[in-house]
């Protein structure tokens, strides 16, 4: 197995297993070196906390890429996530054309929204910088709200497969080369999610479970960069990445004061399992 070093940019919200806590040990055990950009520090995540502390690491990131350009470092893919502010997306596409190797993979997580809402502190100047790192994107890992936001097109809790196409062609306008739309369900029984790659569009569901859960959003693009990164096809390495989600919110219904994230830890082993097929 080729042995691939990916970066990832996102936050490291120090208690609440997503973003930088989730994506450092999943692209782990898929076998990458994976070295890390934080965006940003926080106590928690922003879903439900209140009074968490934001220390923005923006001005780091220049300095991070100036030294890495003398190291003459570079990196087989870029994956980002969740960022600390609107100024921080042109210093990651300053990274993208300094530190990517020539046939490198840009994978974009516009981590900003959900349920119809954004995340706490976000506004409209940020989804109008986003856009710009999803105009970059090999692989583009929206969920429906991020979708709606960034093509401009209505939020909708109940839709139909028209809908769900006209926001991936709204993405594809904008710039992403291939897109993997997560949370797609047409029937209130399932969730799944809709790749849209140059093989056509392909669809994958499996039963809902109703249960909040943070953080899933994270598990599912780490799993699927990892897997991708292996070589997996989009499809399938979608595939397994919401089999994987599934599998980890299932892990955590037995503890419902388990609220802020899910228990991904021990059920690893699965992952590295459906890696080895
Ligand atoms: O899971 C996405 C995410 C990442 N980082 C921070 C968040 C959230 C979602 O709320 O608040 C800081």
């Amino acid at each position: 197995m080729a042995y691939k070093r990916i970066l990832t940019i996102q936050d490291v919200s120090c208690l609440g297993q997503c973003s930088l806590t989730v994506a450092l040990p999943i692209l782990s055990a898929c076998g990458h070196e994976t070295c890390i950009i934080p965006s940003a520090v926080l106590s928690t995540h922003t879903g439900e906390f209140k009074g968490y502390t934001f220390r923005d690491l923006s001005d780091d990131i220049p300095m991070i890429r100036k030294h890495w350009e003398q190291e003459k470092i570079s990196f087989d893919a870029i994956y980002t996530g969740y960022l600390g502010s609107a100024q921080e997306v042109g210093y990651v596409l300053d990274i993208f054309k300094s530190l990517l190797r020539p046939e490198g993979l840009i994978v974009v997580d516009p981590a900003m929204a959900d349920n119809g809402r954004l995340y706490a502190g976000f506004d409209e100047q940020y989804v109008k910088a986003i856009k710009n790192l999803c105009a970059e994107a090999d692989v583009l890992i929206p969920n429906i709200t991020e979708a709606a936001l960034l093509t401009g097109r209505e939020y909708r809790e109940q839709y139909d497969r028209a809908y769900a196409e006209e926001l991936i062609d709204g993405l594809k306008a904008m710039g992403a080369c291939d897109v993997v739309l997560t949370g797609v369900g047409f029937d209130g029984e399932h969730t799944g999610v809709m790749v849209s790659s140059a093989k056509g569009t392909q669809y994958y569901k499996h039963r809902k479970i109703e249960r909040t859960c943070h953080g899933t959003g994270d598990i599912f693009a780490s799993v699927f960069t990892g897997a991708y990164l292996r070589g997996r096809d989009i499809f399938e390495a979608a595939k397994i990445a919401a089999d994987f989600t599934l599998t980890s919110i299932k892990n955590t219904l037995d503890d419902p004061e388990h609220w802020y994230g899910v228990k991904f830890e021990t059920v690893l082993p699965e992952l590295i399992k459906s890696l080895e097929n």
